[in-house]
């Protein structure tokens, strides 16, 4: 893992901090697992160094270095290993006082390289006098309070997401709207589990999740009895600002919206469970969202992907853990979120009670989907369509501009393929008689370039 501790979730940062305290009156000894498969980056190494500091600057007395996949070394020793690795991993043993093990998990029955482990845990305490590592108490004692009110809101937020889903189904039962067909748009930052969240959804693979989704894509299925319709999105990058994602990008996040006519029932901002959520990604996101004007937060839900993260926790504590930003993303969407683990798309279960979610929604916005003011659309159409036709000019000018060249190769019997030093040495003035060739063509042709002969490598 190669995080900072800013991007870890603070229920994780608890839980570390936790662990200490969990086997009094202190561990006699803390390892720092590592696989030998993986290579260890700077990053990686910024990242270790991070969350150790998270237990106070004291621990590195009592850590060892515990490499697992050691069949992977083959006949490398370990030594080989940290020598051949580079400046982070040493600098990482040497933290350590020198001190590492290698495990192979797949060779249980050798019970010689756990004994061997434990002397080594024996002779590290031996040389720390006896002692095991304890934690400042005030440390343990904030994380402890803060856990415990963590606890205690997360368990109001529960009660009062209950009464106010009891109160909307009152309503979906007083209506006689017709929600047999369910139009969802999913939005949110880059890598967060959208295109999956999707496949969740629709119960089987619609969206491609091996690589970015870098257009809009619709697809449709019936689930739990009711036509769903699920448009994705590209993500953008957590950090950014607004200004600095793509126009294309943009586009066709406000694009979304019109594939789904005529309009979305509910709009999903997508967010990772298993990572902090910072005030940087909230003003992103905040300004994502408005490209589709203010009115859209009655139409939005936040649902966290990476519920298998959790494990025991539940999603309440995650939000009341993590702080003011995400606390006020999800007021802002009306205390409406939900959590999938897209891991388990077998648990149909977590996404009718999504769709259940997305009804009381409705209900509570007296029946009516998201609809995005036409001009936007308009102006988002007519500013589609004139990229689209010069994007077609652009090409065929390239292509001409290419074809013109190819045939002037040809002319000179050359082509720039055909020796390497034809384009750094002789070729220098080949190529810039050319290029002046070429531009004398092209003005007159009309194929204007604004590539000059002093641009060509002389
Ligand atoms: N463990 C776990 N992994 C998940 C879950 N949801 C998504 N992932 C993984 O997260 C990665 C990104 O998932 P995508 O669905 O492609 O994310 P995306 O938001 O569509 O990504 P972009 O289109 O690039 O913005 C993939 O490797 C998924 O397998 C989940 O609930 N649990
Ligand atoms: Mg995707």
């Amino acid at each position: 893992m190669s995080w900072s501790v800013e991007d870890t979730s603070e229920l994780v940062k608890q839980e570390i901090v936790h662990s200490v305290s969990l086997c009094p009156p202190g561990p006699c000894a803390l390892f720092i697992v590592l696989s030998v498969d993986a290579s260890f980056t700077e990053t990686r190494r910024r990242s270790v160094e991070e969350h150790l500091d998270l237990l106070s600057g004291t621990v590195w007395r009592h850590t060892i270095v515990l490499f697992t996949c050691g069949d992977w070394l083959g006949d490398r020793t370990i030594e080989q290993h940290i020598e051949a690795e580079g400046e982070a991993l040493r600098w990482l043993v040497g933290k350590c006082g020198n001190r590492y093990h290698v495990l192979n998990n797949e060779k249980r029955g050798d019970v010689t390289q756990v004994t061997e482990l434990l002397e080594k845990v024996e002779e590290m305490v031996a040389r720390n006098s006896g002692c095991h590592f304890e934690i400042d108490r005030m440390i343990i004692e904030k994380v402890e309070e803060k856990k415990r009110s963590v606890e205690e809101r997360a368990k109001q937020r529960m009660m009062k997401v209950e009464n106010q889903r009891k109160t909307l189904r009152a309503l979906i039962n007083e209506q006689t709207q017709d929600l047999s067909e369910l139009r969802i748009v999913l939005l949110g930052g880059r890598w967060t589990g959208k295109s999956s969240a999707g496949n969740t959804i629709l119960g089987r693979e619609e969206f491609v999740t091996k690589r970015r989704t870098a257009q809009c894509v619709k697809r449709q299925s019936e689930v739990a009895g009711r036509q769903v319709t699920v448009v994705d999105t590209p993500g953008w990058w957590k950090d950014w600002s607004v200004d600095g994602t793509p126009e294309a990008d943009k586009q066709e996040i406000v694009h979304s919206v019109s594939l789904c006519p005529p309009g979305p029932c509910a709009l999903f901002i997508v967010l990772r469970a298993d990572a902090s959520f910072t005030e940087t990604e909230r003003r992103s996101l905040e300004k994502h969202l408005e490209l589709l004007s203010g009115t859209v937060w009655r139409h939005t839900i936040v649902l966290f992907t990476r519920g298998d993260w959790l494990g025991d926790r539940t999603i309440e504590q995650h939000i009341e853990a993590e702080g003011e930003a995400l606390r006020w993303l999800v007021g802002k969407c009306g205390n409406r979120y939900h959590v999938l683990n897209n891991q388990k798309r077998g648990d149909v279960t977590q996404v009718t009670e999504l769709l259940e979610k997305v009804e009381e929604m409705v209900a509570g916005n007296s029946g009516c989907h998201f609809e995005i003011n036409r001009m936007i659309i308009e102006k988002l159409e007519v500013k589609r369509r004139s990229v689209e036709e010069r994007a077609k000019q652009r090409m065929m000018k390239v292509e001409n501009q290419r074809k013109t060249l190819r045939a002037l190769f040809k002319v000179s019997g050359e082509s720039p393929a055909s020796s390497e030093a034809g384009y750094s040495g002789l070729g220098g003035r080949m190529v810039s008689e050319w290029m002046e060739t070429f531009q004398a063509v092209s003005s007159s042709s009309g194929c204007g370039t604004q590539t000059s002969a002093s641009a060509a490598p002389s």
